[in-house]
């Protein structure tokens, strides 16, 4: 059995541009598909597919996933940054897909079986005040969700738009006609995504203060800080939000951050989750080891693919650190199946994120795992269970252009980690 081709699709059904790898193999009609999604720079990871892994794996053996994932990492000498890490894994999860068909199973059943029917997932719930995100949560909680994520006004309290990124700041400062009178305002002239991480940090236990006095304890909240403070505001607002009970609280800290993971474990028991932004072992591993979080909260196709997240499962198990897979819209449905066969293999799965699917993505990838009362269900088929339909996916093409939302500013003009 041979691999005779390896390439890239882009697509954006929804708007959010989407990276699938297919592997292509010498067997009648048989073939994997893998997610490779990193939004921010599609054309990049498509180009080291294309140009760099195809002529590397072709004529191939397929099977040999563990031995073809070391080969693809150290192939470029250079390793473990978000491009190349993406494009092995469109690979390597095309490597698993095919593998499971080969063996007639769903990959759940070549992890080891299934510990659980389904995987219990979390809805984000947003609004611009408390009582906007409380009717957000309610609705949720009324189809059956048993986890919901509340944020006011997106990440660091910033307005959403309608891509689902908070892009639109408390101002965009245009190009300063006059220097003086922006140093009178104080304002900056730094085109940026504004925020205010005081107002914000104060915020937030209000809004848990107003949703527990309402609905009280017997649904799962979460929060994400998507490191948008300084560490000793994110340590107070992780003590502040303790009476609140969260399920987790996510990305406290940015990633280069480690020691202070150990500072704020020794002041709260509020459960820490981490880790959509890690590319590299040596991130994730002081936090598993000295169980400084909680929850790991990989992007698996920025770490590799399923090969190196499902060993992390196995760390995170030894540690007691429970799975939390990133699973938001720049997520390909692929990747979403992944998430969810380790999410149904793992006996250490927490809890899964997920977008809701919308009948273009079914359109494009039909297969894609199905939400019911606040579960997400794979089916049986071998494999991911999961296909691409070519034809509907060039009907959605991307849109590369500059990011915004990533140009995160405090008022002064400072950027801070988006
Ligand atoms: C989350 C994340 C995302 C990221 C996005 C970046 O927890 O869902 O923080 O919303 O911001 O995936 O592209
Ligand atoms: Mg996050």
């Amino acid at each position: 059995m041979k691999i005779t081709k390896v390439r890239s699709i882009l697509t954006a059904p929804d708007g959010i541009a989407l990276i699938v790898v297919k592997v292509e193999t010498d067997q009648p009609g048989l073939y994997g598909l893998g997610c490779a999604t990193f939004t921010q720079r599609p054309t990049l990871v498509a180009q080291a597919v294309d140009e760099y892994l195809d002529p590397l794996l072709r004529g191939r053996d397929p099977s040999n996933i563990e031995d073809l994932w070391h080969m693809m990492m150290v192939n470029s000498y250079w390793r473990n940054g978000p491009v190349l890490n993406n494009a092995v894994s469109g690979v390597d999860i095309a490597l698993w897909d095919i593998k499971g068909k080969l063996a007639n199973m769903p990959v759940y059943d070549l992890l080891g079986g299934k510990c659980r029917e389904a995987a219990m997932v979390y809805r984000h719930a947003d609004g611009r005040e408390p009582q906007e995100v409380l009717e957000n949560v309610i609705k949720y909680q009324e189809q059956g969700y048993r986890a919901v994520r509340c944020q006011m006004g997106g990440y660091g309290g910033r307005v959403k738009d309608i891509t689902g990124f908070t892009a639109q700041p408390v101002k965009v400062a245009p190009q300063a006609t006059h220097r003086m009178q922006a140093m009178d305002q104080l304002e900056s002239t730094f085109p940026g995504a504004y925020y205010d991480p005081d107002k914000y940090a104060r915020s937030i236990p209000e809004m848990f203060e107003h949703i527990r006095a309402a609905i009280g304890f017997d649904l799962f909240l979460l929060h994400d800080i998507h490191e948008r403070l300084a560490p000793i505001d994110a340590i107070r607002l992780a003590k502040a939000v303790e009476p609140y009970r969260l399920f987790f609280l996510e990305d406290p800290l940015a990633p280069d951050q480690i020691e202070w993971f150990r500072r704020l474990r020794d002041q709260c028991a509020t459960p820490i989750a981490m880790g959509e932004l890690h590319n590299n072992p040596l991130e994730w591993r002081p936090l598993i080891a000295e169980q400084l979080i909680d929850f790991i909260r990989a992007h698996i196709s920025q770490l590799g693919g399923l090969t190196p997240a499902r060993k992390l499962a196995t760390l995170c198990e030894a540690f007691g650190v429970r799975t939390a897979w990133h699973g938001p819209g720049d997520v390909s449905p692929v990747g979403h199946a992944a998430n969810l066969h380790l999410d149904l293999a793992c006996h250490n799965f927490g809890v899964q994120e997920v977008i809701n699917f919308s009948d273009q993505i079914y359109e494009v990838f039909p297969g894609t795992p199905e939400l019911h009362g606040g579960f997400l269900w794979a089916n049986d088929k071998p494999g991911f269970g999961i296909d691409i339909d070519e034809e509907q996916a060039t009907k959605y093409p991307i849109n590369v252009q500059p990011i915004e939302w990533t140009q995160s500013r405090w008022p002064d003009g400072t950027l801070w980690t988006p």
